[in-house]
Order: structure tokens, then C-alpha cells, then sequence
């Protein structure tokens, strides 16, 4: 087996993490041209303030746009629009126990988050300045999750500056605080997942204790349990893997459906350098709810 073909990341360089504030209040983004996400019209949005002090994690970090015009599509491959996120009309703010009223808005929400997975699926691991809805995007593992919530008009990073460590660690600390975290281990489309131990990023050679090491978004579940969860891929770029939490030690079923995809980095089904655990579901550690998530961070139409 070419281990190129089911090599999963650990979102490695997360421990590069180096806060950087702009200099200015806002900035203007440099539309830069992604081989995958591409620009169809000049669009700017408004980006929160709380962005603009600083972004992210070593995971991702994100440009703001300056607000002349309202945000509009961007134009993946495919001709899939992108929506827009982050407008200046003011995130919808949905009540924490989300009612009838507020269920069209989280239907909404995860519509928007799936159309932009569609968009950004293929563009490299890493790959710098894609734009997602008039705002720019670094796609290792943070920086996906972000533009994947973007897109769907949820700034995921508005909290990152209170918290330390690297993206994975700051994104579950912003969901935790929220109230975001998922008891269940049954998820719904538009939830963050994330897992410890997928690469030894404390770099003292033992397996097992290096937490909150990447993260990824659950976008469907089939009937048998297994997720399909889209994440950045050091080798296979933005992609969908697999994740069954009922057999979580098991890559194949009995058909030979992949239900567990290999995520500890460079572990492949027969790899003898594989650790004790290495696939999704057996490094999973918790999902984060994508609907409290929604609903506390606000969803900008
Ligand atoms: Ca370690």
C-alpha cells in the first residue's frame, strides 16, 4: 500500500504558534489567487474587531478584509458558490436552547457549512490565502475548520486571544467555555471534531501525551454509524475521512468499507511503525456541537 494514500495529518507546526497583532485596525486583503477557491468579483467584508487583535493559532492564521462593499460569493471549482459570511449587517444571535424559530437559522447554518466544504475540498494542506467568503484563509487543520464556519457566517476564532496554546487547543477551550462541547458521542453535521495523539508534537518519542492535536468537521453520518468528517490532510490536502465510534479500532467492515480512517500521522492499515492506537476513532476525543457553537458565536447572514 502506498502510504500516501491513507497518511493522515497531525497538524504538525502547531507548536510554531506566534501571536502577531496587525498594525492597523483593519486590513485589506490582498486577494490572492487559490488554485481551488477563487475570486469571481471583488468582495470585502466587515471583520470583527476581536478578529482583527489577532488570529488564530499556529494551526491557522486568517487576514481580515476591509468593509467597502458587502461580502459576496466567492467561486470555487465547479461553479460552487461559496456563501458569504461575515457581513456588516450583524451576527444573528440564536438563543442558546434553540427553538422552532431558531431551527431554520441552525438548518441554514449547516447548509452554508456544507456548501463550503464542497468549495475548499482538494486544496492543499496548508495552502495559503484561500479566500472563503471575502476572507483569507491558511488550510492546515484550524485554519479549515475556520473558513468551513466562516463560510457558513460563524467566526469559530472570536475567542482565541483569551486562551493559550496552539489552535486545536484554543478552539476546544472557546467551545468548552460556550458550553459548545458534545456529551453525546453520536454527532450531527456541522460538529467539530477533534482528537488527541495524532503526532508526537511534544517531540519526546512516546505516544499518548499529546492532547488536542488536530481537529476536522462532521459532515454526514450513515446509518451505520460511521462519520464522514472533512479535515486537513498533510498529504491528501482538504478531504473527507471516516470515523465509526462503535468499532473505532476497525479500518474496514466486513464489506471492506472503510469506517475508520488511519490518523495518526504516516500510519497506514499494516504499518508496523503504527502506535498501540492510530485510527480516528481511536484517537477521537471529544466533538464540539456545531449548533451551540453556532448559536453562541451569532451567524451572520
Ligand atoms: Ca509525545
Amino acid at each position: 500500500m502506498n502510504p500516501h494514500d491513507s497518511v493522515t495529518p497531525g497538524c504538525p507546526g502547531l507548536a510554531d504558534f506566534s501571536w502577531s497583532a496587525p498594525a492597523e485596525d483593519l486590513i485589506l486583503v490582498i486577494m490572492k489567487q487559490s488554485f481551488a477557491v477563487r475570486m469571481t468579483r471583488r468582495a470585502a467584508v466587515v471583520a470583527p474587531a476581536s478578529f482583527l487583535i489577532a488570529v488564530l493559532s499556529a494551526c491557522a492564521t486568517g487576514s481580515a478584509a476591509r468593509a467597502d462593499k458587502p461580502a459576496v460569493p466567492v467561486e470555487a471549482p465547479g461553479s460552487m458558490a461559496v456563501p458569504s459570511a461575515g457581513a456588516d449587517t450583524g451576527a444573528v444571535k440564536l438563543s442558546q436552547d434553540a427553538g422552532t424559530a431558531d431551527a431554520k437559522a441552525l438548518a441554514r447554518f449547516r447548509e452554508r457549512l456544507l456548501a463550503t466544504a464542497t468549495g475548499v475540498i482538494g486544496v492543499k494542506y496548508g495552502q495559503k490565502g484561500v479566500l472563503v467568503a471575502g476572507k483569507s484563509f491558511d488550510m492546515d487543520c484550524i485554519g479549515t475548520v475556520s473558513a468551513l464556519f466562516w463560510g457558513a457566517g460563524v467566526d469559530i476564532t472570536v475567542d482565541f486571544g483569551k486562551y493559550d496554546g496552539n489552535g486545536v487547543a484554543r478552539l476546544y477551550a472557546s467551545l468548552e467555555d460556550r458550553g459548545a462541547l458534545r456529551d453525546a458521542r453520536t454527532p450531527e453535521a456541522g460538529d467539530v471534531v477533534f482528537w488527541d495523539d495524532t503526532w508526537d508534537r511534544n517531540g519526546d518519542g512516546t505516544f499518548g501525551n499529546d492532547p488536542l492535536t488536530h481537529a476536522g468537521v462532521i459532515l454526514k453520518i450513515d446509518g451505520d454509524g460511521t462519520a464522514h468528517y472533512i479535515h486537513a490532510n498533510i498529504f491528501k490536502g482538504v478531504t473527507i475521512e471516516f470515523m465509526n465510534l462503535g468499532n473505532p479500532g476497525v479500518s474496514r467492515d466486513a464489506n471492506g468499507k472503510i469506517i475508520n480512517s488511519p490518523l495518526y500521522m504516516a500510519s497506514w492499515q499494516g504499518n508496523p511503525k503504527n502506535p498501540p492506537r492510530w485510527t480516528s476513532g481511536d484517537l477521537f476525543k471529544i466533538y464540539g456541537d456545531g449548533g451551540k457553537a453556532a448559536a453562541s458565536f451569532g451567524i451572520a447572514e
